[in-house]
This record gives structure tokens, sequence and C-alpha cells, in this order.
């Protein structure tokens, strides 16, 4: 019975389908004669929301590539399967349906795919692209695939052990300004500009009393002059006067570390917010005397800001547009360099009953970040990166200022997936998110379903 209720659903969707392509074509100007034809059909399940292919190569494929010749015009039929509101739009294109609502119900776009390349094709419901509702369009040869990009993402478990309790010392502190094109989201690229290769660069972990000797290398490989201002020092530009270091050159400077505290780093050379935006931020951790109380783990984030010419979610290498920048107007937030960085690649990882600490900075350039982990408090938050001071306690979404940094702090309690934000979250749309992702025994005392 099911199976002959979905199978004339089916066969209705596609007569009505066939009907609307007719009805389409015969009022379309003959130019406007498709030389190919895709259907899809809407689906909710599972918490997810995609598109099925309907006939064809794409029968039944979710998401499917629709793969097209250049110049050929394209006419893509929307089906609703659920009776939810949706549609189709392919923003490269200018094409969209009209939004529809009764299933059963179609509407048809039709466009010339007159530039080779991958782009998407994605519902423009709100919330529906992010819920999974998203596809390609692939006109002409598959482009090398973005999946074997390098990536630019430090891992939140990379950094320095605590300094403990050693008396102060000199250390040295060595930063590579390496421009590198490497993965920004799936099928995108971008060239980023980095410290060490990784956004955001390697931490510095010293005391108060200790010397740091920097040294700053610009490889000569690089297309720009870089340099290093750390809000961590003492003195006119915080190193940034010193260490202008064009490609193929190499500076040094020293400072001592006279205030505790967790503090910023970033490139200085102008246009200072082009460089910051393109990866070149990074944070050093000042200890006080006898160093930081012991936690079970500790963790590096940096958020962080792109301005690209294309819109989010282009296929393909997209470019910097410094007319986004001053408007402040960013297509990608990151965590840790690039959409997905904590949730797919890096995610954070704790057990119940862990003490956690998270040193979080945003390098921005403009945006303060709202941060907040759903599903955990904080129990301490060194508010402004002020780890001496007394923190606040009990804090669910702590202000972090462009070039600035917190020290927050919390238990782990209950197993499970915690998300980490911004809670500006048209910013999560944008690629903006991270797990921690906690495992152990469920903890009903405190969290179940049900009474
Ligand atoms: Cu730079």
């Amino acid at each position: 019975m099911v199976n002959t209720a979905t199978s004339l659903r089916r066969l209705l969707a596609r007569v009505a389908a066939l009907l609307l392509i007719a009805m389409t074509a015969a009022t379309q100007a003959a130019d406007y004669k498709p030389d190919v034809t895709f259907t899809l059909r809407t689906g909710i399940g599972q918490g997810k929301m995609i598109f099925t292919g309907v006939g064809g190569e794409i029968d039944g494929m979710v998401n499917p590539v629709l793969v097209v010749e250049p110049g050929e015009v394209v006419q893509i039929t929307l089906v609703n399967g659920d009776g939810a509101l949706h549609d189709v739009v392919a923003p490269d294109f200018d094409a969209r349906t009209d939004q529809i609502s009764g299933p059963g119900s179609s509407s048809v776009m039709v466009f010339r795919a007159d530039k080779e390349g991958e782009y998407v094709y994605f519902c423009s419901v709100p919330g529906h692209r992010a819920a999974g509702m998203e596809g390609l369009i692939q006109v002409g040869e598959r482009q090398a695939s973005a999946e074997s990009l390098p990536s630019v993402v430090r891992s939140p478990v990379d950094l320095p052990a605590p300094v403990g309790g050693r008396a102060p010392t000199h250390l040295d502190f060595v930063l590579e300004t390496v421009e590198r094109t490497a993965r920004l989201a799936d099928g995108t690229a971008y060239r980023f500009w980095t410290f060490n290769e990784l956004i955001p660069g390697p931490m510095l972990r010293a005391r108060v009393g200790d010397t740091v000797t920097v040294t700053l290398k610009n490889p000569a490989s690089s297309t720009m002059t870089h340099s290093v201002d750390f809000h961590a020092v003492t003195g006119p530009g915080g190193g940034a006067e010193l260490t202008q270091v064009p490609p193929g050159g190499e500076a040094t400077f020293t400072f001592k570390a006279l205030n505790p505290g967790v503090y910023v780093y970033h490139c200085a050379t102008p246009m200072v917010a082009h460089h910051i935006s393109n990866g070149m931020y990074g944070l050093a951790v000042i200890e006080p005397d006898g160093g930081l109380p012991t936690m079970d783990r500790e963790f590096y984030v940096m958020q962080g800001e792109l301005y690209t010419a294309q819109s989010h979610g282009t296929r393909g290498n997209l470019e910097f547009s410094v007319d986004k920048l001053l408007d402040e107007d960013a297509e990608y937030f990151t965590f840790n360099g690039s959409v997905g960085a904590l949730t797919v690649e890096q995610p954070l990882k704790a057990i119940v009953g862990d003490a956690v600490r998270i040193f979080f900075g945003v390098g921005g350039p403009n945006a303060t970040s709202s941060f907040h982990v759903i599903g955990e408090i904080f129990d301490r938050v060194y508010d402004e990166g002020a780890i001496t001071d007394e923190p606040l306690h009990n804090v669910q979404t702590t202000s972090v200022a462009p070039g600035g940094a917190t020290m927050v702090e919390f238990g782990i309690d209950v197993p499970g997936r915690y998300i980490l934000v911004d809670h500006a979250l048209s910013r999560l749309e944008k690629g903006l998110a991270g797990f921690l992702l906690a495992e152990g025994e469920e903890q009903e005392e405190i969290y179940r379903k049900g009474r």
C-alpha cells in the first residue's frame, strides 16, 4: 500500500512537473528552449532537508551534482515533496524558482550555463540551506578537487604546556609569514596569509619576567611585506616598527614580558585589516608568577572574518574584496581558519569530569564575538583576558573584542555534543561553529529526557 501510494505520488509529481515544463516552454521565448532538464523533489527527514533527483541519471540521488556543458540552456523543475515552503536558486546564474509550499506543487527556472566551473544551487528559505538543501551545478570539466587542498587549521590542542612554577628565562619565538592557498570551505579555496602556515599562529606561552626574542622571517616566495605587533609587548608598535620585513627578509627584536594576561598578536603591515583578515593573528599567554592553576584540558581557539569578492558558498578560488572589508561586510566567519575547522576537521574533545580551559581570542579584524558554548555555562570567565583578577562566575555569553581575548573555564558534567558559537548567530550561517565532544556516562540526575 505504502509503495503504491508513494509511486502514485511520484507519478503525479512527474505529471505535474511535465505539465509545467510544457507550459513554461510554451510561454517562454524560443531561445530559452532547454538543452538539458533536471527535476528536483524536496524532502524532510531525520532533521535534514534535501533535494532528491527525479528521473534520468540523477534519479534518487540526494542533492545531486547537475552536470551540464558550457553554453547549454538548463531547466530545473522543483517539485514540492513535503509541503513545506521551498524554492531553488542558482545565484551565479541569477536564476530562481518561485517559492512553493503545496505538496506536489512545482516551479521552474531556466538559465544559460554561460561560464565553466562549479556553482551552488540551494533553497533560499532561511535556514534550509544550512539544514542540507544545497547541491552543485558543474559546468564543463570537473575542477581540481578542493577536498585535496591543504588545511590552514591549527588544532585547538596545539598549544604549549603551562609554564608552571619555573623562574623567568630567555625564550626564542620564531614566526614565518607564509602565504598559501588552502581550503576555506567545501569546494572553496582562498589564498591565506599565515604565521607558520596555520591559523591562528602558534601560541607564545611565557611568564611574567621572561625575556622573549622574536624572529620574523618572510619567505622569498611571499608577495607582501609582513610584520608582527604583540599586544603583550611594552614598547611602541609592539614590535611592528622593528619587523616590517619584505619577501626574503628577516628581523629580530627582544622584549620583556611585564604584564600577565592573554594577548593577541597580529600582522601590522598596511592595510592592517587586510593582513589580519587573511589569517595573520595568534595569542600570547603571559602567565603570572607561579603559573596558572592546572586543568585537565586546555584549548586554543580564535575567531576571524573573511571578505571575499564572491558571495558565501561560491565554489572555486575566491578573491579578497577591499570594498567589503571597508564596509565590514564579511562573507565568512571562522574559528581556527576555515569553515568546519572545529566541527569536521578538529573538534574539541573531553571526558565527563574534566575541568576545561579555553583561551579564546578574536583576530577579527572587525567583529566583536559574543562567545558562547551551547549547553554549557562558563564557571569562570577571566574577562578581557585579565587572568590575575578575580574571574566572573556563571557566565552564559562573554563579549570579546577584535584584538582582544579571554580565558574561560568550566567542568564537563554531561556527555554529548556542545557547540561553540558567536551568539550573533547570523555568523553561524557564514561558517562559524565548533564542536566540543564530551564522552562519558549519561548523568540523568543533571539532564534527561522526560520528567
Ligand atoms: Cu602581513
